[in-house]
């Protein structure tokens, strides 16, 4: 999902191609730049909308939008140019009301326009009437690939239409309402995980989400341990009822548990009921209760300097959505099982929804050529096929700032909102 790229070597970087692709464009010169990063999803993967724990990175791998105010005399919309799509996103203002409950009736765009649309109409039903601006996006989050590519783009949304009509900037509302978009209008019924990731990101640390009350407490990263992406350059195809079956099967153990919430059950509730659960429910939920328990385990390991612990945890979690949770991929166990062969591994695990895409794995820096040749080979040895590794660093969330050397006048809005802006 989203307009996002693969990257090719030697191609310039997303921020300069969304420049130079909004002179082609639109003429002239952008006022303001957009970047919203990637996430990596260290540990606690299927949590979120369990109530539960995670503990993302926002990467490097970063979505652009360089953008301005629609001119005076056009028509009231955004215009967004995709770098990736035949097609510009088109959203007339006032956008569409959000539609009576979550669906999508009123949609008036088709395909990846619909993030586009969909964050307009959250946010106009939250903050009152936007104005209009035109950008280009250009991306280098790999698409399908289990790094967050249309929370990227809804979050780069958001800040765009933020710092054009100069509102506040509050990063937990503006995740809830991305959140809404995914869910009420693109239809996709995912967790929040992947908005509050791209949108809180601290450079150089983790993040642990608490997902039942929205909190967000920053987790420093070792400096000698790299958050290392390993592709295995296969895409997800039909997921989303895959994705929809979990979390009826999660929802099915949490009523047979008589709990709010899988947050809600420890270890010795589940041993107790277990008896209550059918197999399938019992091993969903038995995924949930450890994953949360490895979350708050590895930040503290973490904050201990202790990368052997937290190394050994992902690789326990890898096992437990592997077999308990049944979303990982043959080509996804095989690269886990490379990168844990291979030289500086700390441990390793798939990343993300699951069933294809990208695994992460913790890697002492000094030995990161010879971890990513060792790991390369070994998942070609095994599957054939050629993937790539990736070393991340981790940055801040989304955020808008005037082009250097021009200012605008929604950037003079927004400076009036400055202690709120990300
Ligand atoms: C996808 C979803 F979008 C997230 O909300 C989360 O559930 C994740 O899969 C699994 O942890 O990325």
């Amino acid at each position: 999902m989203g307009p996002g790229p693969e990257p090719a070597p030697g191609r310039p970087p997303a921020r300069e191609r969304a420049i130079a692709g909004f002179a082609a464009a639109f003429g002239g010169h952008p006022t303001a730049l957009v970047r919203s990063p990637a996430r990596v999803n260290l540990i606690g993967e299927h949590t979120d909308y369990n109530d539960g724990f995670c503990l993302p990175v926002a990467v490097d791998r970063e979505l652009w939008i360089a953008l301005r105010p629609s001119p005076g005399d056009a028509d009231d919309a955004i215009e967004l140019v995709s770098e990736q799509e035949a097609r510009a996103a088109r959203v007339t203002l006032p956008p569409p009301d959000v539609p009576p409950p979550a669906a999508a009736q009123r949609r008036t765009t088709e395909g990846w326009a619909g993030y586009v649309e969909g964050t307009a109409v959250m946010l106009a039903a939250a903050h009152g009437p936007l104005a209009g601006w035109q950008g280009v996006v250009a991306s280098d989050i790999p698409t399908g690939a289990g790094l967050s590519s249309s929370a990227a783009l809804e979050l780069a949304v958001a800040a765009a239409c933020a710092h054009i009509a100069g509102l506040p900037w509050d990063a937990l509302a503006m995740a809830r309402l991305a959140h809404r978009a995914e869910n009420e209008w693109v239809g996709a019924a995912t967790g929040l995980l992947d908005q509050l990731a791209c949108v809180s990101g601290v450079a150089g640390h983790a993040l642990l989400v608490d997902c039942r009350h929205g909190t967000v407490e920053p987790v420093p990263l070792p400096a000698h341990v790299a958050v290392v992406v390993l592709d295995t350059s296969t895409r997800r195809r039909i997921v989303t009822s895959a994705y929809a079956d979990r979390r009826v099967e999660c929802a099915r153990a949490t009523r047979l548990l008589g709990v709010p919430a899988l947050r809600d059950v420890g270890p010795s509730l589940l041993a107790e009921a277990a008896g209550r659960l059918d197999p399938v429910a019992l091993a969903r939920a038995r995924h949930v209760v450890t994953e949360n328990q490895r979350v708050l385990d590895v930040a503290a390991a973490l904050r201990a300097g202790d990368v052997a612990t937290a190394g050994a945890l992902l690789t326990e979690g890898h096992r437990s959505i592997r077999d308990d949770f049944a979303v990982s991929s043959a080509e996804l166990d095989a690269m886990v099982e490379a990168a844990l062969a291979a030289p500086g591994c700390l441990g390793a695990r798939m990343t993300g929804g699951g069933f294809a895409g990208c695994a992460a794995a913790l890697v002492d820096r000094a030995l990161l050529d010879a971890f990513a040749a060792a790991a390369l080979d070994g998942y070609h040895a095994a599957t054939g096929l050629t993937g790539s590794v990736l070393p991340c660093s981790a940055v801040a969330g989304t955020v808008a700032e005037p082009c250097p050397g021009v200012s605008s006048p929604g950037h003079d809005r927004q400076e009036a909102h400055r202690d709120n802006r990300p």
